[in-house]
């Protein structure tokens, strides 16, 4: 049995539901229902860079530079019963705009609406519109501002010792500190450097992209002014970019006398050249001459190759059947080739992620100093037991070691092959110095550079 028995009886009649019964009576709120307002088919533009839709990347023109930040124009197209369009955005703006006619537009800027704001990288603006109060459907427009971006170009590239030599930055998207008072830095590696450059005085503007020129200059360039050269900038919402220009151009290393085996690797440069771009290796293999190997420098082993076959690089030749392999330091085989999947006799190297064949026995690449070695098919590195380092059944696959770590001991030389050669590189750099072993002249222990 329940324990409580509804009623039907109406509540109570107060004095006030009295009054409210006769103010229905009297005005009937929604005897006529306005109808739900739609706000599909709005837009947003970036009056300074052209961008429209619904979701836009938009430019930007600091006031410092003279300009008024974004400029956004909003077109919200509606029925002639609505009155006001409420713009609310996710940077903290929030107005309500007069509507008039079938499409109303709405311009806003940071400089002059404070929206969209510096201070993030995005903003969400909700449109809202409103008949006598009554609102519908809400659409969202989003704009985010496009990251900034530089450039530094040398006159004359490269810079020639003795004479004038100038620095240009371009700038684009980019926001004013206001607390170290500057658009961005150019620091620098060269010894002869003052110390950080601001860039503050703007030579020129060019739509929202801002012209330092020069950002730096030296009446007579030296090699006291050789280095790197970076300029750091920061957009809206704090997105940072940065850009760089070396005075150092990329060397060709061309073996001097003869490379040697495991037991006199060679360096490809001097300690002046250290650090420079090493975009290929000229040498040779001969009968008494069965190996070379060289120590090279791969800062990111995802941009490294080396290549022997002018189907992989233009510049690189043999015209014979060359193998290359990649040493550590202490010797033990990390990654080996015969011949490169584009066809031909010629071997390319890379990191296994980028190599476009078969890869086997997990070919490793580490970052740092190399080994890089050139010998002539069907020559092989053994190790001590005479056992092969690396099986290359599979010509054209990239090959790791059959026993990771086993160091390379003597390099067979049955082979009748070898001339000239020019190995072409990519993301390496010039190594000017090489291990020295433990163990003399066997791979082992590396116990320094020299
Ligand atoms: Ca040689
Ligand atoms: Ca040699
Ligand atoms: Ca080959």
């Amino acid at each position: 049995m329940p324990l409580h028995t509804p009623t039907n009886s109406p509540p109570p009649r107060t004095a006030a539901t009295s009054l409210l019964a006769l103010l229905l009576s009297t005005f009937p709120l929604w005897a006529t229902p306005a109808q739900a307002e739609n706000c599909s088919g709005a837009t947003v533009l970036d009056l300074i860079g052209g961008d429209s839709g619904t979701a836009i990347e938009h430019d930007y023109l600091d006031a410092a530079a003279g300009g008024i930040g974004a400029n956004l124009r909003f077109t919200i197209p509606h029925s002639s019963a609505v009155d006001t369009i409420m713009i609310i955005g996710s940077d903290g703006y929030s107005l309500a705009h007069s509507a008039t006619g079938t499409q109303t537009v709405i311009d806003v800027s940071t400089q002059g609406d404070g929206t969209p704001a510096t201070s993030v990288s995005n903003v969400a603006y909700e449109v809202d519109t409103l008949a006598s109060g009554i609102g519908g459907t809400t659409c969202e427009l989003t704009a985010t501002f496009a990251p900034p971006t530089c450039t530094i170009t040398s006159t004359p590239n490269p810079p020639t010792v003795g004479i004038n030599w100038q620095i240009r930055v371009d700038a684009t998207n980019v926001l004013y500190n206001a607390v170290d008072d500057n658009f961005g830095t150019l620091a620098s590696t060269a010894s002869a450097f003052p110390g950080l450059i601001e860039l503050d005085g703007i030579s020129s503007v060019s739509g929202t992209t801002l012209l330092f020129d020069p950002a730096h200059q030296v009446a007579s360039f030296s090699t006291m002014d050789d280095g790197t050269y970076t300029t750091s900038i920061t957009g809206p919402g704090a997105v940072g970019a940065q850009c760089d220009y070396s005075t150092l151009p990329a060397l060709t290393f061309i073996e001097t006398d003869d490379a040697g085996d495991h037991t006199n690797p060679q360096a490809t440069g001097s300690p002046a050249e250290r650090g420079r771009s090493l975009i290929a290796i000229q040498g040779a293999l001969s009968l008494n001459d069965s190996v070379d190997i060289y120590c090279i420098k791969i800062p990111d082993p995802s941009l490294f190759y080396a290549t022997t076959s002018p189907f992989d690089d233009g510049s690189a030749s043999a015209g014979w059947d060359t193998r290359m392999f990649v040493l550590s330091p202490s010797g033990a085989g990390l990654s080996a080739n015969d011949d490169t999947p584009s066809g031909g006799f010629g071997s390319t190297l890379m990191s296994s992620s980028n190599f476009p064949g078969t890869t086997l026995n997990s070919p490793l690449l580490p970052s740092g100093e190399l080994l890089l070695a050139i010998n002539a098919f069907p020559d092989e590195p053994q190790n001590g037991a005479g056992n092969l380092i690396f099986d290359l059944n599979a010509a054209q696959a990239l090959h790791g070691p059959l026993v990771p770590g086993d160091p390379v001991v003597n390099w067979s030389s049955t082979s009748t092959q070898g001339a000239a050669y020019t190995i072409a590189l990519g993301g390496a750099e010039v190594c000017d110095a090489v291990p020295i072993f433990s163990d003399g002249f066997e791979f082992g222990s590396v116990v320094a550079w020299q």
